[in-house]
């Protein structure tokens, strides 16, 4: 206001819009002030409590491995492979630990992740590889060399390969129909809310259906084409959907 006495000599509406403008930018400046301090406070709180927990889990006890990973499954024990694996190999081994789904996710965004004597490791082979040498072999296993190759060659199938056509069979093909159900309520929702952002992620099936369907030897694509009616189908949506250009986008 005073800046508005002081400009007397100004016509009327003029001086009435320049207050009205500095009214309209000081309550903005307070919105976004107001927005920056919650933003910050929200990530001061979010630190603490991250800090308290690990305090929690450090007070484990040692070589008590604190096993970070989703909610049980309503049919299964993990909806994760990864993290079944590491569970299972830990009972196997007759490791103690506990498990915490607060933290589902590491370091490297991944489930599942562990807690081991204040140190903090992700990835359930390397973890399984560490434990082992920790413990001293506790499997007692008498492979030979070969053998720990073949095993080595499933593991990686299984983790890699056909954890894909799990993926793609819950979430492409049934489109989440069956999956939703084995998750517990908390999940369910928030995958509700996720699931239009996750949807995008699964852009690589396409892709490789692609290279199946048009890159392989024709005998491929007619395999394809007379046993996988889903996967064509699939494919045809996305192609229909993305890429509508895509007769102008081969080459001559
Ligand atoms: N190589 C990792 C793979 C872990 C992994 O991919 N976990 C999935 C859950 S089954 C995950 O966290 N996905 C979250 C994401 O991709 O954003 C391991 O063996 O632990």
């Amino acid at each position: 206001m005073e800046q508005c006495r002081r400009s007397a000599l100004v016509p009327c509406g003029a001086v009435w819009s320049e207050c009205a403008r500095g009214e309209s930018g000081r309550r903005v400046g307070k919105v976004l002030l107001g927005a920056a301090l919650l933003g910050i406070g929200l990530k001061v709180y979010g630190r603490y409590r991250r800090y308290q927990r690990r305090q929690r889990w450090n007070q484990a006890g040692k070589d008590v491995v604190v096993l970070h990973q989703f909610e049980r499954g309503t049919n299964c024990p993990s909806l994760s492979p990864f993290a079944l694996k590491l569970e299972t190999f830990l009972r196997m081994a007759g490791i103690k630990y506990v498990v915490d789904t607060d933290e589902p996710r590491g370091s490297r965004n991944k489930c599942p992740w562990i807690t081991f004597n204040g140190q903090e490791l992700s990835d359930s082979e390397l973890i399984i590889d560490f434990l082992t040498q920790h413990f001293g072999k506790p499997l007692k296993e008498k492979l030979t060399p070969a053998e720990h190759a073949v095993g080595r060659a499933v593991q990686v199938m299984l983790d890699e390969h056909t954890m894909m056509a799990v993926v793609y069979k819950r979430y492409v093909l049934d489109r989440y129909s069956y999956i939703m159900g084995c998750f517990s309520k908390k999940y369910r929702l928030m995958l509700r809310l996720l699931v239009p952002i996750f949807h995008p992620r699964l852009k690589p099936v396409f892709a490789e259906l692609t290279q199946v369907i048009y890159g392989c030897a024709p005998e491929v694509e007619r395999y394809v084409r007379a046993n996988y009616d889903a996967l064509v189908q699939y494919h045809e949506r996305m192609k229909n959907k993305y890429w509508p250009d895509w007769e102008q986008c081969r080459a001559e």
